[in-house]
Formats: structure tokens, sequence, C-alpha cells
């Protein structure tokens, strides 16, 4: 039988509208043993989170996400506001037993993300951060093929992220649409936003980072604020590049800005390793290039690997060979993993504790920034 898990959505942005067409669609492609009811969804502003909630088919609506959290019919909770609500909405939801899906970065730094990893883990409920990149299923792929030893000894991790949506001086920063841009709400800049996704993936991929060199810089120094509506000090990193040592001996190469004109979400990533090669570009997210040094010797060349096939990860459950799926699909493949993992009792990752090595990673690279020096990432 089939149980009901009664999501309460907090947020209705870019994020929840994802999150909400993962849990409308999950069962239908994937056999699960719960099935999301889109329950409640809240924001401040009543006409628009109505709105939303009509569109979405949310059963009932609430303005102030207390309440959201201590009603008895929620299960779980999805946190998809700026970063400086994170942490205390994912407290109330330790504090009340519902389950929490939180929006990433983790939090604002590692001092909050930890007391998050510490009040879900004591109150023993379920917890997932949304670094959907990883379901990717070409990304999942490059998982498999590293764990399976194919790359051998890891040599270099380059990764990107890369938009350019910023480049306006004249674009104001705060408020629902520009809260990115705000110090104060997000916490910082690309690092949090863009490079924390780049982190995430090498993590998993690769292992620790121990410790980075970085450079920050804020390109536009003063906006408008949209809820001031005074020109104030921009407090985020407009670019930030780092560079570090993994644990395995690997050498990390990164770099993330809102400044690449002609760039809107360049996410790549390429592996180096003894015997092959991984690259990944989300602009062609269902496709894996590798390249086999073992290859024989006269076609030997990267192969641009089509990952749409019933044996790669996660395609059985969508159409047939050789049809492709797209960014929206990640969301629902973390949905399908998130409910596996509740009813097994082995969580599915990133965790907040998984997510939180990203956290304390951040913290390194903005460290450094600060004064150029390396610094090593503290692990807790
Ligand atoms: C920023 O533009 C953004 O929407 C990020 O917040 C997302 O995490 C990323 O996946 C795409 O870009």
């Amino acid at each position: 039988m089939t149980k009901p898990l009664n999501i309460g959505m907090i947020g209705y942005g870019f994020m929840g509208r994802a999150h909400s067409n993962a849990y409308a669609k999950v069962n239908h492609f994937f056999d699960l043993p719960m099935r999301p009811v889109l329950k409640a969804a809240c924001g401040r502003d009543q006409a628009k989170v109505r709105a939303f909630a009509d569109r979405w088919s949310y059963e009932s609506v609430e303005t102030d996400w207390r309440k959201l959290v201590e009603r008895p019919d929620i299960d779980c909770v999805d946190i998809c506001v700026p970063n400086n609500l994170h942490k205390e909405i994912a407290l109330a939801c330790a504090a009340n037993k519902k389950m929490v899906l939180c929006e990433k970065p983790l939090a604002m730094n590692g001092a909050e993300g930890r007391e998050m990893v510490e009040a879900v883990e004591k109150a023993g409920v379920a917890n997932m951060v949304w670094y959907n990149y990883r379901r990717v299923p070409a990304v999942t792929l490059a998982k498999q093929l590293i764990d399976e030893g194919k790359l051998g000894r890891i040599f270099h991790y380059r990764a990107k992220f890369l938009q350019d949506w910023t480049i306006n001086p004249e674009l104001p920063q705060g408020g629902t649409a520009l809260w990115r841009l705000d110090v104060a709400a997000a916490g910082s800049g690309v690092s949090g936003d863009l490079l924390a996704h780049c982190i995430d993936t090498a993590l998993w991929l690769n292992g620790d980072l121990v410790s980075v060199t970085a450079l920050t810089e804020t390109f536009v120094k003063e906006r408008k604020h949209n809820l001031t509506g005074k020109v104030e000090k921009v407090g985020i990193d407009d670019a930030c590049i780092f560079f570090g040592r993994f644990a395995n001996g690997s050498l990390a190469n990164f770099e993330s800005t809102r400044y690449a004109r002609g760039h809107k979400a360049l996410y790549t990533f390429e592996i180096n390793g003894e015997h092959a090669s991984i690259f990944w570009d989300l602009h062609d997210l269902h496709r894996l290039q590798y390249f086999d040094h073992r290859d024989g010797g006269l076609t030997r060349g990267w192969r641009s690997v089509h990952v749409t096939d019933g044996e790669h990860p996660y395609m059985a459950n969508w159409w047939v060979p050789g049809l492709q799926i797209g960014y929206e699909h990640s969301f629902v493949h973390q949905v399908a993993d998130f409910i596996k993992g509740v009813a097994s009792g082995n969580l599915a990752q990133p965790t907040f504790r998984d997510a939180q090595r990203t956290g304390l990673v951040l913290d390194a690279v903005l460290a450094s920034a600060k004064t150029g020096q390396p610094v090593d990432v503290v692990r807790d």
C-alpha cells in the first residue's frame, strides 16, 4: 500500500516550482512505498501563495511558516526560501519532529550548518539538501565509473559554473527576486549559490578537499537596495576562483561568476585520471564525455556517451532508449531516492551532514579570499 507523505512547501519561487513538479510526477514514473501529497504551501503574500497553491494543486495555504511547521497533518517540510531563513525553519522542523528538505546551500555558514545537523540528528528526522545535479543521469554515471576504478588514480578535478545575469550595474539588490545579490539574505554570492553545486558534486565524486586558496571579486560595488530604496554597498562575491588539494592527492581548480558574458548556466566539470578522463556540461546534460587511454590506438579518442539507455542510471524509469530527459528530472530522482531512503531507514544523500562538508569548504574558500593565504578545510 502506498502511504501518503504530506508535504508542506515554504516558498513559491523557482525552487518551489521545481520541487512541486517533482512531487507531482514522481509516482507516475517510480514504484515507491509513499506518495507525496501537496498538503500546504506557505508564503508571506496571501494572494501570491494562493495563486501558487491553485496552480500546483496544494490543498491549503499558510502565510506564517511557524504555523505550517506545527501542523499535525504535515509530515515533511520543504524549505525553499532565502538562505538566512534556513536555520530557523530547520530547527523548528526538528523540534516538531518533521522530516525536512532544504534548498542549497544548507546554511549561511558552517556554524549555522553545524547547529542544523545537530538538531535534525538529535530529533531523528529524515533530512536532505537539494543538490540536484548529483541525480542528472550522466553525473550519476560519472560516479559509477569512478567508483568502478575506471579512471585509476585521479590527478585533476576542474569545475566551473558561469552565468552573466548581474553584469548590469543598474540591477538592484534584495527583495523577492534579487535576494541572491543581498548578502544579508544570501550569506555570500556566487560561492554559496553556484560554487556550492560544484563542491557538492566534487566531494561526492572525488572525496574531501583538504585545503584551498581563493580569490573573490565584487565588480559592482554599490546597488540600489529593493527593501530600503537606498544605494547600498554590495556585500556578495560576484566571482570566486579557488584552487586546492583533495585528500586523494589530486588538485582542484574551481571558478564561478555571474560576469561571464554569453554563459547562462554553464556548469562543467572535468576529471583527469591515470587511465581515463570524464567531462560533463550542464548545457548538454544528457551526455558524458569519456576518454580511455586503454582503447585501441588508432580509434582512441573522446566518446560522447548519450546517457539515455535503459541500463544508465534512472533511465529505465523514463521513455525508450535514446529519448533524453532534462533538468527537472534531477529533482524527480531526488524525491524518489528520498522516499526510498525514508522507507529503508538508509537516508538518501546529501543529508544535512553531507551538505555541511560543502559548507565547511565554502567557509575555507571565503576565509582564504580575505587573506590570499591557503586555508585548511575544517572537518566536523
Ligand atoms: C542562480 O541563478 C541559480 O538559479 C542557482 O540558485 C541554482 O542553484 C542553479 O542550479 C542555477 O542557477
